[in-house]
C-alpha cells in the first residue's frame, strides 16, 4: 500500500468546475463558450485563491496574536516562476483543475501555458529567496518575503542573425495578473533626499520629496502545513496631483514630472548581477522597499499603537538580508527607533542588532556593494550621519579590542579616503547578529579570506546555511514521472515534505528494475523535452543522444567558454579523422545563459557559442553525433522543462569562486550525473553523492591560489596553450575566423584574454576537463551503470532540499519555529 499525505481537495470536480464558471461569469463577464485559455487560467487562479484564503487570515492572525518570532526575508529579487501548477498543487486540486479544464474545452497544459512569467529576479540569488518562502510556509513558521514589484522583470532575450544577444523588455504586467493583491490601505511613505536640521537638541530631518510605497501582496501557500504566507512586494506611487491650474503644454508636462520620478523607482530590475554599477535609482530603489518593509512590520507587530513598546521588537520579527542589497534598512531601523520613536541610541542599537542577519552570496570582492558617500548624503543624509555614527562606534570598539591599527583601517565601514565611501558588506557585518555563507566551502572562504578581518574580531557571529532547492517545485511538478515512481519505490509519498527519506531509494540502486524503469523515465523526459524544443524553439533534438546541459548566467568565472573550447576540440577531432566517428558517443549540447547587457566578454561568449552552433549543427559530418545549442531566454519555466531531462551536468566554475550554485542540486535531484570542480555546493554533493558517482577534474582552491601565486593571470596561460594541441587547435579555431566566417577580428577579445590573463583559468584546466569528459563517455556506454549512479544521486541529495536549509536558518540564526 502506498501512503499519500499530498493535501486533499477541499472540493469535487464538479464543484471546482462550477466555480471556474462562477469566476468567468462574474468576473470575467464572459461564458464559458467565449473563455479563451487566457480567460479560464485567470478564473481558475481566482477560484483557487479562494481556496486559500481562509488559512491566509488564519496565519496572518496567528502570526500576531501568537508568540512565535516571524521572519521576515528581505530580498531585492524573488524569481518566483508561474504560480498556477504550485497554488494547485498546495491547495489539493490539481487532479480537479485538469477534469474542470477538460469539461471546459481545454487541456491543461494550455491553461498553465497562458500564464506568463514573473521574471523578478536575475538567477541563483532571487530563486533562492523563492524556494525559501516556499519552505518557510511549508513548515509553518510565520514569514514575510520582502521585495519589489518591478514593472519590467529580466530582459527577454533574443539572438540576432550574428549570435549576437539582443534584450527586449519584459513587460510581464501587460495582461491580468490574478496573483497579485494591490492594497492601496497598507500604503507607506517613504521619503529622500532634503537636509538634517538641529530642533530642541535633536537631529531632524527634512526631506524634499516622497514616495508612496503600495504593496502587492502574494499568497505563498505551504505544503500540507496549512499555512499561507505572504510575499509582500511594493510598487512606487506618486503622492502629489498634478497642478491642475497649469494648461499650457509645456507647464502641464513640468508639472507630472514629479509623478514620472517617483513611479521610477520600482519600473526595472537592475539585470547586473555583480559588479554592481553606484547607481542613484538602485540606492533609491534598496531603500524604498526596505524603508516600506520595516515600516510594515511595526504596522503588523503592534496594530493600532499610536506610541508601541518596541524595545522587544526583536522578538517579533527578525530580518534576513539576502546580500548586500537591503543593508540600507540598519541605519533606516535605527532612523525609525531614534527619530520617530524617541529611543535613545544604545537601545536602539540593541534592537537593530538582535533583529538583523545578512547572508552573504559572493566571493568576489568586485561584486561587494559600495556605495559612494555623497550619494547616500544626497538621497538620505541622516541615515549617513547614524552610518558614520556606527563606524565610529565601531572603531572604537575595535581599538578597545586591541585590534591593530592597519586592520582597523581595513575594516572600516566609512572609508576615510579621497571619496569616502559606504561598504555595505562590511555595515552588514558588523551592525547584525550573523553573517552566513550560503555553502560549506563558501563559508569557510568568508572566514579565511573575503572577510576575515570581520571573523578574527567576531568569531561567533559566522556560520553556514548550505542553500536548497524547493522539492515541490523542482521535483514533484517539473519531473512528475520521476516522482510517482519515487511514490512507488518508497511506499508513500511522504518525501515531498521531507525530502531526507529519498536515502530510501538507495536500495534500489541495486534492484534491476527499479534501475531500469528509473532510465524510462529519464528516456520519456528527454523525448517530452525534445517535442518542447521543438515548439519553443523550433528544433529537432535527437533524444536517443546523451542530453549534456550547462543552464545559469553567463559569467567568465563560470566558464562557459571551458565548455565550448572542449567542444570545438571534440569537432575538430571528428573532422579531421583524429577519432573515428563510430568512436564518438553521440551528444547534444545544450546552453542556456543571459549576460548582463554591459558585459562584453560574456556577450561575446554568447556569440561564439551560437556560431558554434551553427558550425556544428550544419555540418553534415558530425551530423548524429554532436549537436549544439544555445537556447534563448533561459528562464524557470525553461529549467523545469530542462533539468529532468538532462543526462549530464556542468558545474565547471574556477574553484572558489561560486558561492554554492543551486542549479547543481536541481540536476542532481532530477537524476543528472554532474560534471564539476571542487567548488561551491559541489563538494558537498560530491560528498553526500559519493565521489564514484561524481564526475570531478580540476584544480582546487589552493591549486588556484598557488597558481595565481606564480603570475598565471600575466601570461602564465601560454604555456597551457603552446603545451596542448587540442587547446591550441580548439584556441586556434576560434582565432582563425571559423566561427565568424573567416573574420579574425570578431572573437579577437576572447582569444586575447585567454592568452594574456586568462584570470578564471580556463587553459590550466582544459586538459583535466578533456579527460574527465572521457572518462563520463566510457561510463554513459554503461546504460545500467549509469542509470544507477543517477539513481544514487537522487538518492542521497535530500539534504539539498531548501526545508533543510530552512531548518538549519530556524535553529543556527533565527532561533524561532512553526506555529502551533
Ligand atoms: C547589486 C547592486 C546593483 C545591481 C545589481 C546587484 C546584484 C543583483 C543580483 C548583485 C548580485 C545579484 C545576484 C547574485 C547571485 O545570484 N548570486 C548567486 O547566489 C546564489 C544563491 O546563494 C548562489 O548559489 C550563487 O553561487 C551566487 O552566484
Amino acid at each position: 500500500m502506498t501512503e499519500i499525505t499530498a493535501p486533499k481537495a477541499p472540493v469535487t470536480s464538479d464543484e471546482f468546475t462550477g466555480e471556474i464558471r462562477e469566476q468567468l461569469k462574474y468576473t470575467q463577464g464572459v461564458t464559458p463558450e467565449q473563455a479563451t485559455a487566457a480567460d479560464v487560467y485567470v478564473a481558475a487562479a481566482a477560484a483557487v485563491r479562494r481556496h486559500l484564503v481562509d488559512a491566509w487570515m488564519k496565519t496572518q492572525k496567528d502570526m500576531v496574536s501568537g508568540d512565535t518570532k516571524a521572519v521576515g526575508y528581505l530580498s531585492a529579487e524573488f524569481l518566483m516562476g508561474k504560480q498556477l501548477s504550485n497554488a494547485l498543487l498546495n491547495a489539493g486540486l490539481t487532479e480537479q483543475f485538469e477534469a474542470a479544464v477538460k469539461a471546459l474545452g481545454f487541456e491543461p497544459q494550455q491553461i498553465v501555458d497562458a500564464e506568463y512569467e514573473p521574471g523578478l529576479g536575475n538567477g541563483g540569488l532571487g530563486r533562492l529567496a523563492a524556494c525559501y518562502i516556499d519552505s518557510l510556509a511549508s513548515i509553518g513558521v510565520p514569514a514575510f518575503g520582502y521585495g519589489i514589484q518591478y514593472r519590467y522583470g529580466i530582459f527577454k532575450q533574443k539572438f540576432d542573425d550574428k549570435g549576437r544577444q539582443i534584450e527586449t523588455p519584459d513587460y510581464w504586467l501587460a495582461n491580468e495578473e490574478p496573483w497579485g493583491h494591490i492594497d492601496y490601505n497598507r500604503d507607506q511613505r517613504v521619503s529622500f533626499g532634503g537636509k538634517v536640521v538641529e530642533e530642541n537638541g535633536r537631529r531632524v530631518w527634512k526631506p524634499a520629496w516622497s514616495v508612496r510605497a503600495v504593496p502587492v501582496d502574494y499568497m505563498v501557500p505551504g505544503y500540507t502545513s496549512q499555512r499561507v504566507n505572504t510575499l509582500r512586494l511594493w510598487t512606487a506611487k506618486s503622492y502629489d496631483e498634478f497642478d491642475l491650474l497649469t494648461f499650457n503644454e509645456s507647464e502641464y508636462l513640468d508639472a507630472v514630472k514629479p509623478q514620472v520620478a517617483a513611479e521610477n523607482i520600482t519600473k526595472i530590475l537592475y539585470p547586473e548581477d555583480s559588479t554592481p554599477q553606484g547607481k542613484a535609482l538602485r540606492l533609491e530603489q534598496q531603500y524604498f522597499f526596505v524603508a516600506a518593509s520595516i515600516h510594515d512590520a511595526i504596522r503588523v507587530f503592534y496594530p493600532g499603537e499610536a506610541n508601541p513598546d518596541l524595545t522587544n521588537f526583536a522578538d517579533k520579527i527578525v530580518f534576513q538580508l539576502n546580500d548586500t542589497h537591503p543593508v540600507i534598512g540598519i541605519p533606516e531601523l535605527m532612523r525609525v527607533l531614534m527619530d520617530e520613536h524617541g529611543y535613545d541610541w544604545d537601545t536602539a542599537w540593541g534592537i537593530t542588532q538582535k533583529t538583523f542577519n545578512y547572508t552573504c552570496h559572493t566571493l568576489l570582492p568586485e561584486a561587494l556593494e559600495v556605495w559612494p558617500a555623497d550619494l547616500i548624503g544626497e538621497l538620505l543624509p541622516r541615515h549617513l550621519e547614524i552610518i558614520r555614527k556606527i563606524n565610529d562606534q565601531f572603531v572604537a570598539e575595535l581599538e578597545s579590542k586591541n585590534v591593530a591599527a592597519d586592520q582597523i583601517e581595513r575594516m572600516r565601514i566609512y572609508t576615510d579616503d579621497e571619496r569616502p565611501s559606504v561598504r555595505m558588506a562590511f555595515l552588514a557585518s558588523y551592525a547584525g547578529s550573523y553573517v552566513n555563507g550560503v555553502a560549506e566551502l563558501h563559508s569557510e572562504l568568508l572566514k579565511d579570506v573575503t572577510l576575515k578581518d570581520f571573523s578574527d574580531v567576531y568569531p561567533q557571529k559566522f556560520a553556514n546555511v548550505t542553500n536548497g532547492v524547493t522539492p515541490r517545485r523542482f521535483v514533484r511538478l517539473s519531473n512528475p514521472r520521476m516522482s510517482a515512481l519515487i511514490t512507488e519505490g518508497l511506499g508513500t509519498d511522504r518525501w515531498i515534505s521531507d525530502l531526507s527519506l529519498l536515502k530510501g531509494l538507495v536500495p534500489l540502486a541495486d534492484d534491476a528494475e527499479f534501475v531500469r524503469k528509473f532510465a524510462d523515465v529519464k528516456q520519456a523526459n528527454k523525448d517530452a523535452f525534445a517535442v518542447f524544443a521543438k515548439s519553443h524553439y523550433g528544433i529537432d533534438l535527437d533524444s536517443s543522444t546523451m542530453f549534456n546541459t550547462m543552464v545559469k548566467r553567463l559569467h567568465e568565472y563560470k566558464r562557459q567558454s571551458l565548455k565550448i573550447l572542449a567542444l570545438i576540440s571534440t569537432y575538430a577531432d571528428i573532422k579531421s579523422g583524429k577519432v573515428n566517428v563510430d568512436d564518438v558517443l553521440p551528444r547534444t549540447v545544450m546552453f542556456g545563459a543571459k549576460s548582463a547587457p554591459g558585459y562584453a566578454m560574456a556577450k561575446l561568449t554568447i556569440r561564439l557559442i551560437n556560431n558554434v552552433s551553427r558550425v556544428v549543427n550544419n555540418d553534415p559530418d558530425v551530423k548524429g553525433k554532436l549537436a549544439v545549442h544555445m537556447l534563448p531566454n533561459y528562464n524557470i519555466e525553461m529549467a523545469e522543462n530542462l533539468i529532468p531531462a538532462t543526462d549530464l551536468d556542468e558545474q565547471i566554475s574556477q574553484a572558489g569562486k561560486e558561492a554554492s550554485g543551486t542549479g547543481n542540486m536541481k540536476f542532481a535531484l532530477n537524476g543528472a550525473l554532474t560534471v564539476g570542480t571542487l567548488d561551491g555546493a559541489n563538494v558537498e554533493i560530491r560528498q553526500l553523492v559519493g565521489a564514484e558517482n561524481f564526475f570531478l577534474f580540476g584544480m582546487t582552491v589552493d591549486e588556484v591560489d598557488k597558481l595565481y601565486a606564480e603570475g598565471y593571470d600575466h601570461g602564465g596561460s601560454r604555456k597551457y596553450y603552446e603545451a596542448d594541441p587540442r587547446l591550441k587547435q580548439a584556441v586556434d579555431m576560434v582565432a582563425d575566423g571559423t566561427f565568424s566566417d573567416g573574420d579574425k577580428d570578431v572573437y579577437k577579445d576572447l582569444v586575447n584574454d585567454w592568452l594574456t590573463h586568462d584570470y578564471f583559468m580556463t587553459m590550466a584546466d582544459f586538459g583535466a576537463y578533456m579527460d574527465i569528459q572521457a572518462e563520463i563517455e566510457n561510463t554513459y556506454r554503461e546504460p545500467a551503470k549509469w542509470a544507477r549512479m543517477a539513481v544514487l544521486n537522487v538518492a542521497n541529495s535530500g539534504y539539498f532540499s531548501s526545508d533543510r536549509s530552512i531548518e538549519d536558518y530556524l535553529e543556527r540564526i533565527w532561533h524561532t519555529g512553526a506555529l502551533a
